[in-house]
């Protein structure tokens, strides 16, 4: 029997109202073959689950945390107090606010405790698996060649869309 890949990579969300935006992450690690694992916590709602989480991480074998929250969003900032992992924050539009507020939450932390914060939503999730890849890749020869195909795809689409339009 295989053995299950260590899982790199933890998508961390503080609800499962979140998992529409979240998923976008998930579409890219799975397309990068990332071994990656879903958690649902909050900061407020579950505080103590929040904190084991964050500190059991490292020693599991992840690597980075993709931590998404809407709101007075202060999950990412919470696991990366907890945890030396890099954590890259998602800011998601979950109140009348429209994810302004769990941007300012997610990227105004204070100096001595930092969180990569990407855009608000969808964008900013898939960025976060995006940059977790590249953070991968720098140890990872093969992911780097896999990056570099992606970003070529990505180009050869805008031309494409480009003729397309004629
Ligand atoms: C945050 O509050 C969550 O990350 C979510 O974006 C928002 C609303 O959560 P629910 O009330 O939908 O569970 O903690």
């Amino acid at each position: 029997m295989q053995e299950k890949a260590a899982v790199l990579v933890s998508v961390v969300m503080g609800s499962d109202s979140d998992l529409p935006v979240m998923e976008e992450a998930v579409k890219v690690l799975a397309e990068f073959a990332i071994p990656y694992e879903l958690f649902l916590t909050s900061a407020h709602r579950t505080p103590e689950r929040t904190a084991v989480f964050a500190r059991g991480a490292a020693k599991r074998g992840v690597k980075i945390m993709i931590v998404g929250a809407g709101a007075a969003a202060h999950l990412a900032g919470v696991i990366a107090a907890q945890s030396m992992l890099p954590v890259i924050g998602v800011p998601i539009d979950a109140t009348s606010l429209r994810g302004l507020d769990a941007l300012l939450a997610t990227v105004q932390m204070p100096g001595g405790i930092p969180v990569a914060t990407m855009a608000i939503g969808k964008a900013g999730a898939k960025n976060a698996a995006l940059f977790a890849v590249r953070i991968l890749a720098l140890e990872d020869a093969a992911l780097q060649k896999q990056l570099q195909s992606y970003i070529r795809r990505m180009a050869s689409d805008v031309e494409r869309k480009h003729e397309n339009l004629k």
